[in-house]
């Protein structure tokens, strides 16, 4: 292990979350003997999480794959690379002579979108392969923002963030940012930033189907019933468009469609929608004359409300409204953040001409940033249809733990060649033919490529790969370069195929064309950007600061759309109107289970920091519910209940006020006993997932974002005080 004690300090940095903390990682000849924060890190200064802390762990897991695995009668086989790389391209190169490029798909996890090559590297390949067949986690994270900013902006990538420093009403739905980091918003000292708004004699709300930790700390808390929030926003919307003052000469200036947003929201009072979302109509004229009527005020939501039935509806009142109080673009409000080069310029030059994408096999669905809803993956396996998917290529992704329903584990079942390229032998892994070792992060060069557009204090860093990479592991780039080689792919892809024009495209065939490593990628990109260059990034490995984000630099000067405006009235949103007013029934009823909820824990990291062995899991996961819930049913604190209607899975239960009555809270991630993890396959836990009904039944129609959050599941009493084995 250790080449003779040469002890070294390396500055990286952390891509488990938005966040990206600066990190020094210390060295002993390849053993990495600590990971602290960063003082030196132009923003993180000194700040990092249990998990950026357990990278060493992370890297020196002794469950960790380090060789291309080969599934032969029920058992893994230890191969070489030579054949994997060989044994995969040959059959993806016969499936698709013989059915067709749909025949082969791909699906990129969370991780992708920290991992500059992976992220890169993965579209070059599927382009290469020339199959459209490409899914990915954002649309069970956050479809509906990806629609709505193409729609309103012209740019799927076009999202504001807060102005945390000048604000003086930040008002937060469905999310928990002490925990989480928020996300489409790259920030760290988020709780200092949270509570210097109160400090200043502002207002922070956090609107909640539970007391967060967040809302513990800062502001004030008010509950919401879950899927509700876009009848809360509309509310609000009513009150600002329709009691309020507004300057119509102001929106028209940078925006279209006024008159479509205020007739669309002109019914919607606040006394009509209290009843649906349990705030009080005084409370919702309150908060939205508080939102009009202060000097820069933030409204900011995320999975909470992505994740519920009408996020689209959300997202786009979100902007509405900041755009028709003068928030948007402007100090205090919500702000367009640059980076160390404008992502959305580029894409603007190198997409072209909008062209209408393909859609799946069953239903039509669209892409929203150049992916198909991973809700619609298993059904484009299982259908009676010649171009059906026969191959699935993961990467970073542990789709079988991660969408609810168990329709996909089926499909895997039918497919034909399963290949799972990942750190761990995940959920997913375990049910894949091959199952390929990448390298983790202190084992690649990066930079956060994916973020820049969202930082709220924008910085460029860039890093090396602090260690070589053990055992096998291979890096992403190598990984799918190799891949598309042995596949026979033609290096530069179809280019006359009509894809969607969308940000994964445009960087698309970059790499393989021209055979550039991920550096050399890089070196082009911040050229063109002319902020900053690697040579300066590698100068200063804890990374440079770069300008403030400054309001007023998008509304009349680079919206991407076609006419340089902003559109209030998008038709596929607008449209979705009819299904919520249809809808309103259903959330205004008593419903005898409870309304199922999510939420995110420090310790954890969607389904894969389980097994980390610095950080103590062995408390496993709760359920958390209201006293009057657990009274109804006999429910003590502590018991064993069992949640779902058909599929169930079993969960210790802790009674609290901090949940609304008829609301059940379950973190999602757990449940690790087919993993074959050391560590994480012994932990208590069952994965919500399997509970919840499946993803293809509830689809938003708008983005095809799945709908995760607020469905109705029986809850009942297992048995007294016992722990879930
Ligand atoms: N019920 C419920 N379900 C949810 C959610 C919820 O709130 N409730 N949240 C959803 C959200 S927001 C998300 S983003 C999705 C996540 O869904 P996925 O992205 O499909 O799942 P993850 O759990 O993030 O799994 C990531 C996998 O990548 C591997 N990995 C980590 N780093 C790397 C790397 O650098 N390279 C490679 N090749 N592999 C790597 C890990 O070992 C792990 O197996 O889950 C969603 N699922
Ligand atoms: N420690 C940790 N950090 C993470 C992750 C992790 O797993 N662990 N995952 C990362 C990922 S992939 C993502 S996408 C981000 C997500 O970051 P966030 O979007 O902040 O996600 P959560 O922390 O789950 O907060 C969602 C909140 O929505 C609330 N909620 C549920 N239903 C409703 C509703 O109908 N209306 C409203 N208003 N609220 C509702 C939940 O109670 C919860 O408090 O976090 C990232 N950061
Ligand atoms: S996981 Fe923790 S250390 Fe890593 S970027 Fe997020 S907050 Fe920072
Ligand atoms: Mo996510």
């Amino acid at each position: 292990m250790n080449d003779g004690g040469v002890v070294r300090t390396e500055k990286t940095y952390c891509r488990i979350c938005e966040a990206h903390c600066g990190l020094d990682v210390t060295i002993d000849g390849d053993a990495v003997v600590a990971v602290k924060p960063d003082k030196t890190h132009p923003v993180s200064r000194g700040y990092a999480c249990i998990k950026g802390s357990a990278l060493g762990e992370l890297h020196h897991d002794p469950d960790r794959v380090n060789h291309p695995l080969k599934k032969v009668n029920g058992t893994w086989q230890r191969i070489g690379w030579p054949q994997a790389i060989a044994e995969i391209g040959s059959r993806i190169r016969t499936l698709q002579k013989t059915h067709g490029r749909r025949s082969v798909a791909h699906y990129y996890g969370n991780p992708t979108a920290f991992s500059m090559q992976n992220f890169l590297y993965s579209a070059a390949f599927m382009q290469a392969l020339g199959s459209p067949n490409v899914f990915t986690s954002s649309s069970i994270d956050l479809n509906n923002k990806f629609h709505v900013a193409d729609a309103m902006y012209g740019m799927l990538d076009v999202h504001p963030v807060p102005d945390f420093a000048h604000c003086e009403f930040f008002m937060c739905l469905g999310s928990n940012p002490m925990v989480s980091q928020m996300s489409v918003v790259a920030v760290t000292h988020v709780m200092e930033k949270l509570s210097a708004i109160e400090d200043r004699g502002g207002r922070v709300i956090v609107i909640d189907p539970r007391r967060t930790e967040t809302a513990q700390h800062v502001g004030e808390h008010h509950f919401i019933r879950p899927g509700t929030d876009a009848w809360l926003l509309l509310g609000m919307a009513h009150v600002v468009a329709h009691e309020l003052e507004l300057d119509p000469a102001a929106i028209h200036a940078h925006a279209n469609g006024l008159t479509a947003f205020l007739a669309a929201v002109k019914d919607w009072t606040p006394e009509r929608v209290a009843p649906l979302t349990g705030l009080s109509a005084e409370r919702i004229r309150e908060l939205a004359t508080a939102y009009a009527r202060a000097r820069g005020a933030v409204l900011y939501m995320s999975t909470g409300v992505n994740m519920g039935p009408f996020g689209s509806i959300a997202y786009w009142l979100v902007q509405g409204l900041s755009l028709i109080t003068g928030n948007l673009d402007a100090r205090g409000g919500l702000v367009f953040s640059r980076g160390a080069f404008d992502v959305t310029k580029l894409i603007k030059v190198l997409e072209g001409k909008k062209v209408d994408g393909p859609r799946t096999l069953k239903d039509g669905w669209r892409q929203e940033a150049g992916a198909f809803p991973a809700a619609a993956l298993a059904d484009e396996i299982l259908i009676d249809h010649p171009q059906r998917i026969r191959a699935l290529i993961i990467s970073a992704g542990n789709p079988v733990h991660s969408i609810p329903g168990n329709r996909l584990a089926e499909a895997f079942e039918h497919l034909e060649l399963r290949v799972c390229i990942d750190l761990y032998l995940s959920e997913t892994a375990q049910q894949a033919d091959y199952v390929l070792p990448a390298t983790d992060m202190l084992e690649r060069s990066d930079f956060p490529l994916s973020h820049l557009n969202f930082q709220a204090e924008p910085h460029a860093q860039y890093t090396a790969a602090v260690l070589a990479p053990k055992f096998e592991r291979r890096p992403e780039w190598w990984i799918f370069t190799q891949l598309a080689q042995a596949a026979g792919a033609p290096l530069l892809g179809p280019t006359l195929m009509n894809w969607p024009a969308r940000l994964s495209r445009v960087f698309d065939r970059l790499p393989l064309v021209r055979g550039l490593q991920p550096d050399d990628v890089l070196a082009l990109l911040l050229r063109l950007g002319g902020k900053t260059t690697l040579a300066e990034l590698k100068r200063n490995p804890q990374g440079v600061a770069l300008p403030a984000v400054e309001p007023g630099n998008f509304l009349g000067k680079r919206v991407p759309s076609a006419d340089g405006k902003v559109n209030l009235a998008p038709a596929t949103v607008l449209k979705d109107l009819t299904r919520l007013a249809a809808a309103a029934g259903d959330y205004a009823a008593e419903t005898a289970g409870l309304r199922v909820i999510g939420r995110r824990e420090r310790r954890s990291h969607n389904s894969w920091m389980h097994n980390n062995r610095r950080i103590k899991h062995d408390s496993g996961i709760s359920a958390l519910m209201h006293p009057a819930d657990a009274v109804k049913r006999g429910i003590a604190d502590g018991d064993l209940i069992e949640v779902g209607t058909g599929r169930n899975v079993a969960i210790p239960v802790r009674i609290t006020e901090d949940i609304m009555p008829g609301v059940l809270c379950v973190p999602h991630g757990w449940g690790h006993a087919q993993s074959g993890l050391g560590k994480a396959s012994m932990l208590p836990g069952s994965n919500i997932n399997e509970a919840l009904p499946d993803v293809a039944l509830h689809m938003e129609p708008v983005s095809g974002q799945a709908i995760m959050l607020g469905h109705v599941l029986e809850v009942r009493r297992v048995g007294a005080r016992q722990r879930v084995a």
